[in-house]
């Protein structure tokens, strides 16, 4: 059977179901990379299957207004861009000793928070404790970035385009609010939580985390310095659950 012969895999198979054996075309090469990918992504699959997905919409709260932008004395003047929209984090507390352990920052993703158009972007960052931060400058001026929070001190000091400077490792959870020592209206937050289970949410509040363990988790929806609210949720292997917390703030007590 020609059928049987072109290509293994679901997704051959459904690709050429509606045509007749006479009719059929030649596999090409790139429908057979794709039914090779699709036959050598059992993980995927697995994890799927043993993991769960939290879904929904959060609240999101308007952020506290930055100091107005002032003329900072540069020739030409700078052109400040608008800050980012503001955004909310939700992450799912781990019981299991190894997932919450910290990342170890050799092998760990490193997480990039620009100044770009005079703001920090992203104005709102959540990783996993021992994730470093690189801080590149996109701009044509100098910035300084620092934090005096006591889950992470630091200060890069001013730098132009193109210098680098060492990442920061965010190696204690917590949060750290980040500012420009040149530019009095930058701010940005940084979230460092012991969990692999989190997610920044769009401005409209919504995220989605996968690859969650079954079982009984608390989640924490952060909504600003002073704002977080915790939620309990059941969650089975292979299920996703849809939430709507979206309007937790104005009922606190739902
Ligand atoms: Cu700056």
């Amino acid at each position: 059977m020609r059928v049987a012969k072109v290509v293994g895999g679901p997704l051959a198979l459904s690709m050429i179901v509606g045509f007749g054996a006479d009719d059929l075309p030649a596999p090409t090469p790139q429908l057979t990379a794709q039914a090779a990918a699709a036959a050598t992504t059992p993980t995927a699959t697995t994890l799927a299957l043993t993991t769960g997905t939290l879904r929904g919409r959060v609240a999101v709260l308007p952020r506290k207004p930055a100091p107005p932008t002032k003329d900072y004395g540069a020739k030409p003047a700078i052109k400040v861009e608008p800050a980012e929209s503001a955004t909310s984090c939700v992450w799912i507390s781990s019981a299991s000793a190894s997932a919450s352990a910290p990342l170890d920052p050799a092998t760990a993703p490193v997480a990039r928070i620009e100044q770009q158009g005079f703001q920090f972007r992203p104005a709102l960052t959540i990783v996993q404790t021992g994730t470093p931060i690189v801080f590149p400058n996109e701009d044509t001026m100098y910035h300084s970035v620092f934090s005096y929070s006591d889950t992470k001190r630091f200060d890069l000091g001013r730098y132009l385009k193109g210098e680098e400077r060492d990442a920061i490792v965010f190696d204690k959870p917590g949060l750290v609010q980040l500012f420009c020592e040149v530019h009095e209206h930058m701010r940005a937050t940084v979230i460092v939580v012991d969990t692999p289970w989190f997610a920044r949410t769009q401005p409209d509040g919504s995220f989605e985390i996968s690859g969650i363990a079954p079982g009984t988790h608390t989640v924490t929806i952060w909504l600003s310095p002073k704002k977080q609210v915790e939620r309990s949720i059941d969650l089975a292997a292979g299920q996703t659950l849809e939430v709507d917390w979206a309007t937790l703030v104005e009922n606190p007590s739902k």
